[in-house]
């Protein structure tokens, strides 16, 4: 009753505040349930019992009964509730009760047309500079800079940690969506916008959930569809002729190891996606192609690591 969002479709919930999004979500859907159930037999009701036919004269003077009245204000009442009690408290505590920032992953994201950069403070905690160039480098004139870290389209974060996430924009209005984080977030130009949240579920866990059997297509260019959806191999494919690997647990399947493990005569794979952060306003004419992936690692010794072999 409370959670709706196995039948809803909702993508699976790795946010610290997810439920409380989810039972929200819940509620407003069982109250327009509730107010289909009514309107809409009241409505062709009307239709019969107010049909020309038998009135073919209209009645100015309106309806005598409150009844109407009484309704409509349960609705509003229902509706004051789910704004009151559950949309601002939730609104409040995502945009005001930011978390201790010693004690968060802080990531400047940058959007730009038609990818998302991400900057880590590296050791000194300071953000440098970041230079015009497409794609965005640290600028090497600014020594605050020096230690810092730039991801693109992969965002690392650390399972219970909370992350700060300062969005901006080099060109045009983008829009921060983790459908798995609970978090939708507009990037406009020349603003910075924190937004936060706290990951849940790493990674594996994630991809233990998710994780399912899938045909490789006979088709070629239908295998060249996987590979923007970032899905991963759960387990060995070592090639069935001799003792090569063709594709190991944990690796991307791109349409080159798709196609590496259809021609060995592999013709299913268990696999799963990856949480995905997408673009969710329509930015130009590659928006579609707008999309990044987010490792949550179990540990902060896991992200420490997978930070210091990308640092120069
Ligand atoms: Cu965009």
């Amino acid at each position: 009753m409370n959670d709706l969002s196995k039948w809803m479709g909702m993508p699976l919930d790795a946010s610290g505040h997810g439920v409380a999004i989810d039972v929200m979500m819940s509620w407003v859907h069982w109250l327009m349930l509730a107010l289909f159930l009514i309107w809409a037999p009241f409505f062709i009701y009307c239709l019969w019992r107010f049909n020309a036919k038998r009135h073919p004269r209209a009645i100015y003077s309106g309806v005598k009964s409150k009844i109407s009245s009484y309704l409509e204000g349960g609705v509003v009442v229902a509706e004051a509730i789910l704004l009151v009690g559950f949309a601002l408290p939730i609104w409040a505590t995502i945009k005001n009760d930011f978390p201790e920032e010693s004690e968060s992953t802080i990531v400047n994201v940058i959007a730009e047309q038609f990818a998302w950069n991400m900057v880590y403070p590296g050791a000194d905690g300071e953000f440098g500079l970041t230079t015009l160039t497409k794609p965005i480098q640290i600028d090497s004139s600014d020594p605050r800079g020096n230690d810092d870290i730039i991801f693109t389209n992969v965002l690392h974060l650390v399972k219970d940690r909370p992350v700060i996430v300062n969005l901006s924009s080099r060109d045009v209005i983008h829009s921060f969506a983790v459908p798995n984080m609970r978090v939708k977030q507009d990037i406009i130009p020349g603003l910075e916008i924190p937004v936060w949240f706290v990951p849940k579920m790493s990674s594996s866990e994630f991809r233990r959930q998710m994780a399912k059997t899938m045909p490789i297509s006979s088709d070629e260019r239908r295998r060249a569809l996987y590979a923007p959806y970032r899905w991963i191999a759960m387990q060995d494919y070592p090639n069935p002729g001799d003792s090569t690997m063709l594709a190991e647990a944990g690796q991307r399947l791109s349409t080159r190891v798709l196609s590496r493990l259809y021609d060995a005569g592999i013709t299913e794979v268990y696999a799963s996606p990856e949480m995905e952060i997408s673009c969710a306003q329509l930015c130009g004419g590659a928006h579609y192609s707008m999309r990044a992936t987010v490792i949550v690692h179990d540990t902060q010794e896991e992200f420490d690591a997978v930070l210091a072999e990308n640092s120069f």
